[in-house]
């Protein structure tokens, strides 16, 4: 009979008891157990960043245990299909605390929860702080992804959700051990929130979570006026907690070394940085107001679009003109907008759309050459370096975890601790809130 060939997966960071239980079960599950030890920088770009032991270290607490028959390194995100097909492994297996979450593997192999051991975790042996417990707020099928990406960083822990359409939540999200339509419920069990509601919620939202203390991380915009803005701003200062405005695209390793690349001068003196940013949506029923329920395009999309406009030119223009297209007689929904945007050295656009499809890229022209992000440029794991004579590109690759999202948690973690900075800074998060506000008071904005 065939060998029945068990693989697991794991850090392993201060072997405990929990882990050697696992890899007992794991290896009677069947004759020859391969076991998968995450490699730091794996670790760290997936959002543990309190892993104590080395790699070296963990390899060799699971060796001692004498229980696996083969020890690899796990590298990089869609290495278990690589290993479960170039190992011949029939079973995956994982503690339970994952159950669900590797269900995509079943293509390949059988996949085994096991029962996590209770009462003792690489936490609780590090004795580090307890984990922050953080509250959603709103209802977007967005949630899924943010939920998945939160449980690959550490020291934080979802557990629970408010909005008032609990019926439209996706399943995972309903599931949690809170799930509420009275705001104050999940806020007095949370030390923080992410927020995803529609923008002209965000403000109350906002004031509330802040004046019980709690720390907000917010889908940006986070909100829709400059005034509103200053007053939440001082507010989280004076209560000392947390405001931070989330954009995915910022924590992304392409993106930021992008930026990096344009301060050393790769492409010379800026000239023009032109995003576009679109999702062809149905359009929600605009006949009814719809400010509370939905996003328009301008704000699904204007804060990432205009985000490698002002981190690269800066958040101060001389002018600009934002031409609109409307779907409703309220003039709110907007099915596509482009904002072009003057500044003392050079020149910008935006165009976004859920009503009207584009080529998502974002191009940088600059004296030398020009960067070029194909589409969907926010969801960046490669770009390329353009010159003249062609021969002289150079194009650059990334891995991309989630989007931005764990690396994101991991600011906003470390903002808390008051160990990092802002990586969006103040200026640039109110430069966007200012345009957002521009927007809705028509200021520069023409009809078409
Ligand atoms: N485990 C357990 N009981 C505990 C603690 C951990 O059964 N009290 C299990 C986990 O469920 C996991 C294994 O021990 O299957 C290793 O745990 P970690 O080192 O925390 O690794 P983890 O981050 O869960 O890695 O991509 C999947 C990951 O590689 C699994």
């Amino acid at each position: 009979m065939k060998m029945k060939k068990v693989i697991t997966y794991g850090t392993f960071d201060r072997f405990h008891h929990g882990h050697l239980r696992l890899l007992e079960r794991a290896k009677q599950l069947g004759d020859y157990l391969v076991v998968g030890v995450t490699s730091d920088e794996f670790d760290r770009s997936r959002g543990k960043i309190n892993v104590q032991d080395s790699v070296l270290e963990r390899v060799d607490a699971v060796r001692k245990t004498g229980i696996a028959d083969e020890i690899i390194i796990e590298e990089y995100e869609g290495q278990k299909i690589d290993d479960i097909n170039r190992l011949g492994i029939d079973i995956f297996t994982v503690g339970s605390d994952w159950v669900g979450y590797f269900d995509y593997l079943k293509n390949y192999c059988d996949v085994v929860y096991l029962d996590r051991t209770k009462g003792i975790s690489s936490s609780s042996v590090r004795s580090e702080d307890h984990k922050l417990r953080m509250g959603l707020i709103g209802n977007s099928s967005f949630l899924d992804k943010f939920y998945n990406e939160s449980r690959y960083v550490n020291g934080i822990e979802i557990v629970g959700v408010y909005t008032n359409d609990i019926d439209s939540l996706p399943p995972k999200i309903k599931s949690l051990d809170i799930v509420t339509n009275e705001l104050g419920d999940l806020l007095c069990k949370v030390d923080a929130v992410y927020i995803i509601s529609p923008p002209a919620l965000h403000y109350k939202q906002i004031k509330e979570c802040l004046l019980l203390g709690k720390h907000v991380l917010c889908e940006s915009p986070i909100a829709v006026s400059d005034k509103e803005y200053d007053e939440l701003m001082s507010l989280s200062e004076s209560k000392g907690v947390i405001l931070m405005e989330a954009l995915r695209v910022a924590y992304t390793r392409a993106y930021r070394h992008l930026l990096l690349l344009l301060k050393g001068g790769a492409i010379g003196k800026i000239t023009s940085v032109d995003a576009t940013c679109t999702s062809l949506r149905i359009t929600p029923d605009l006949s009814k107001d719809t400010r509370l329920s939905t996003w328009n395009s301008f704000c699904t999309w204007a804060p990432t679009a205009i985000l490698p406009v002002f981190q690269i030119l800066g958040e101060k223009y001389n002018s600009k003109i934002i031409t609109s297209k409307f779907l409703d007689e309220g003039k709110w929904y907007d099915g596509f907008t482009k904002v072009s945007l003057v500044f003392p050295h050079a020149v910008a656009s935006i165009k976004v759309g859920k009503g009207v499809k584009s080529e998502g890229e974002l191009v940088i022209s600059g004296t030398k050459g020009y960067i070029y992000v194909p589409a969907p440029w926010w969801k960046m794991n490669f770009f390329e370096i353009r010159y003249e004579n062609s021969e002289e590109n150079k194009r650059y690759f990334y891995p991309l975890y989630g989007e931005g999202i764990r690396e994101e948690l991991v600011n906003f973690i470390r903002l808390i601790r008051n160990e990092a900075t802002h990586v969006i800074t103040r200026k640039i998060s109110r430069g966007i809130t200012m345009l957002i506000n521009d927007f809705y008071d028509r200021k520069d904005l023409i009809e078409i």
